[in-house]
């Protein structure tokens, strides 16, 4: 259609994606297969067929599994080249991707060759689409924080390849407060903060996240809706919200893409964004997003202009690199 031609044509960042979540099921069979890995699936259908989830832990439990057959620096390499070739076709020219060294160091995997794999992908990303990206260091909230602290210092060597620190994982439960003393050293070391917040945790995390891990940037914040001071206040501090309408969908976090918040969020003000969190997981890339949520609930050209403005003001690049795409 004319929207979707639009939004493909848009130049957009992506603020909110995960790498291991887009390990599509045929790179997931393929590099099974070269590692000498089993999983439990007969075909790439199959693997398709699993992905109906009722919420964030049931999806978790799958999106674990499937990275177990992440093994070496080529498998890592091949990820991340398989998401830029994917991301540079919906017109993404900068990229600001989630990794989970926790979920690959506990099985045996060093956090180097998970380096050495991401950054020979960005690189070639750059080279071949002239697509520039940036890495966050996602700590597993459902681990300790003693775990936390062991991966931020595997992370020293290689703070020059890496941007800043995330949270993901169970929300529920596990509140930034856990993470404080964390974040804090990950900030002595000059790495900026982000933390995934209000995406099944209520609005006392999102405040817990702004005021214990002080962050740049807030991924998902829908349920900061439920607060009026806590929308006030984010608007007050042009807080960036990666927001991910599928997710959304996938883990129920809206019943219907009918009821997203996506324009009542631009409404009030937020500086929200769209991104697409999981996409092999998810059923889509970011244009996907852009369109599901635009056609759901009516978006403009002009409310599409300003979610890919957003994606350029609340992304990690300079003053001047942000000027050179808005
Ligand atoms: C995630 Cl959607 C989401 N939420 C929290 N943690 C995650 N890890 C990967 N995707
Ligand atoms: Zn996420």
């Amino acid at each position: 259609t004319d929207l979707s031609a639009f939004i493909a044509r848009l130049p957009k960042a992506e603020l909110h994606m995960h790498i291991e979540g887009s390990l599509e099921p045929e790179l997931m069979f393929a590099l099974a297969r070269r590692n000498g890995v089993e999983i439990p699936f007969d075909s790439v259908e199959a693997v398709r067929a699993a992905y109906s989830f009722s919420n964030l832990q049931d999806f978790l439990d799958i999106y674990y599994q499937g990275a177990d057959v992440l093994r070496t620096e080529e498998d890592f390499r091949d990820l991340a080249a398989a998401y830029f070739d994917r991301a540079a076709a919906d017109g993404v020219v900068h990229a600001e991707i989630f990794f989970d060294p926790q979920t690959h160091t506990d099985r045996g995997i060093s956090f180097d060759v998970v380096m050495r794999g991401l950054t020979a992908g960005m690189d070639e990303a750059q080279a071949r689409h002239g697509i520039s990206s940036k890495l966050i260091l996602c700590f597993l909230r459902h681990l300790d924080e003693e775990a936390a602290f062991a991966t931020l210092r595997l992370a020293e060597p290689w703070l020059h390849r890496i941007e800043a620190v995330g949270l993901d994982s169970s929300e529920l439960g596990h509140p930034p407060e856990k993470f404080a003393r964390v974040f804090e050293a990950a900030a002595a070391l000059g790495l900026k903060r982000v933390a995934h917040a209000g995406e099944e945790g209520p609005p006392e995390y999102v405040h817990q996240a702004l005021d214990l891990l002080k962050v740049d940037r807030l991924d998902h914040g829908n349920r900061s809706l439920e607060d009026p001071g806590l929308i006030e206040r984010l608007v007050r501090e042009q807080m960036t919200l990666t927001v991910c309408p599928l997710s959304n969908l996938k883990l129920c976090v809206v019943g219907d893409m009918a009821e997203h918040p996506i324009d009542r969020m631009l409404d009030a003000g937020l500086r929200v964004t769209i991104n697409s969190d999981d996409p092999a997981y998810f059923g889509g890339y970011v244009n996907d997003n852009f369109g599901a949520a635009a056609e759901a609930r009516g978006l403009d050209r002009e409310q599409l202009v300003t979610l890919a403005r957003n994606s350029f003001l609340g992304s990690f690049l300079s003053e001047d690199e942000k000027a050179a795409h808005v």
